[in-house]
């Protein structure tokens, strides 16, 4: 299979994206009226005052409306949320944790990715290309106890930053793989370094980046989810140095301690050590 297809496209990454989180995620029945009533009015004022101190016209307010319909339109509400707000939700929903700092999930996780022990290769194709990245790490609690049988799910764009199932033309589950953790906790994963990443430009959301003269990239990234018995859910981001959007990610998702320190190898390759410390749920 060729690695060389079309620009990923707002219908496909974006619209895609809408239709994993219905697939996955429904919206939660119960929210107590007065949370709604104080969120809800709060958020529009907010907006009534950036109205107020900036003299907002009816060219701008009906701009915006425009807008605002072109989003549901493309399919680009999760891509908008996850790369413009998801970051502050994440930053509030995870303070109290003493194990590993996480990040945000975005729109391109898919649940249920092939099995690979504590030992393997990602899912690949045969001429995958890009420096192969040889990754070994531990999985503690915070009592510094092994987590044997914890889950690693670990999902990332290829070296044209195209992420399988979201963008056209790639095998199923493509770099896309879970690895479980041995008796003391390790395991060790072969995969490829991924590719900076240009969030679709040709929605709704490129059109808002466009009219701001904002760019669209995010920096090469590593997407997980660290699970085990009795924890808290890790999703996190792991990221390389020298990146040149390492300082700017327009989804605000880089932390420092996210950050990887590979080694180059012999023949493209590069081996890094990365380990996760979860927090015991319920405290
Ligand atoms: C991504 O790959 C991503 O990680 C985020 C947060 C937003 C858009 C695309
Ligand atoms: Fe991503």
């Amino acid at each position: 299979m060729t690695t060389t297809q079309a620009e990923p496209t707002a219908s496909d990454s974006g619209a895609k994206a809408t239709a994993r989180f219905k697939a996955d995620k429904t919206a939660v029945a119960g929210t107590p009226k007065e949370r709604v009533d104080l969120l809800a009015r709060e958020v529009l004022d907010a907006v009534h005052a950036t109205i107020r101190r900036h003299n907002v016209t009816y060219a701008e307010y009906n701009a915006l409306k425009a807008w605002l319909i072109s989003v549901g339109q493309d399919g680009e509400w999760p891509l908008f949320l996850d790369v413009w707000v998801e970051h502050v939700v994440e930053e509030v929903a995870t303070t109290h944790r003493k194990g590993n700092k996480g990040t945000i999930e975005g729109p391109y996780y898919v649940p249920g990715s092939p099995e690979c022990g504590s030992n393997g290769t990602i899912p690949m194709r045969d001429n995958e290309s890009g420096t192969a990245l040889a990754w070994t790490g531990r999985v503690t609690s915070t009592d510094g106890s092994a987590l044997g049988g914890a889950k690693v799910e670990l999902w990332h764009a290829d070296a044209d930053g195209l992420y399988a199932q979201f963008a056209p033309g790639l095998p199923e589950w493509n770099l896309r793989g879970t690895f479980t953790t041995d008796d003391e906790g390790r395991f060790e994963i072969r995969t490829i370094r991924p590719a900076p990443y240009q969030i679709p430009t040709d929605g709704a959301c490129g059109k808002l980046i466009a009219a701001a003269g904002w760019h669209a990239w995010r920096p090469a990234h590593l997407h997980v989810k660290v699970s085990a018995p009795g924890h808290e859910l890790l999703t996190a981001q792991l990221y390389f140095p020298g990146d040149e959007h390492n300082d700017d990610d327009i989804a605000s998702a880089v932390k420092p301690e996210l950050l990887l320190d590979p080694q180059a190898g012999p023949d493209n390759t590069e081996s890094v050590s990365y380990d996760f410390v979860l927090d015991p749920s319920g405290i």
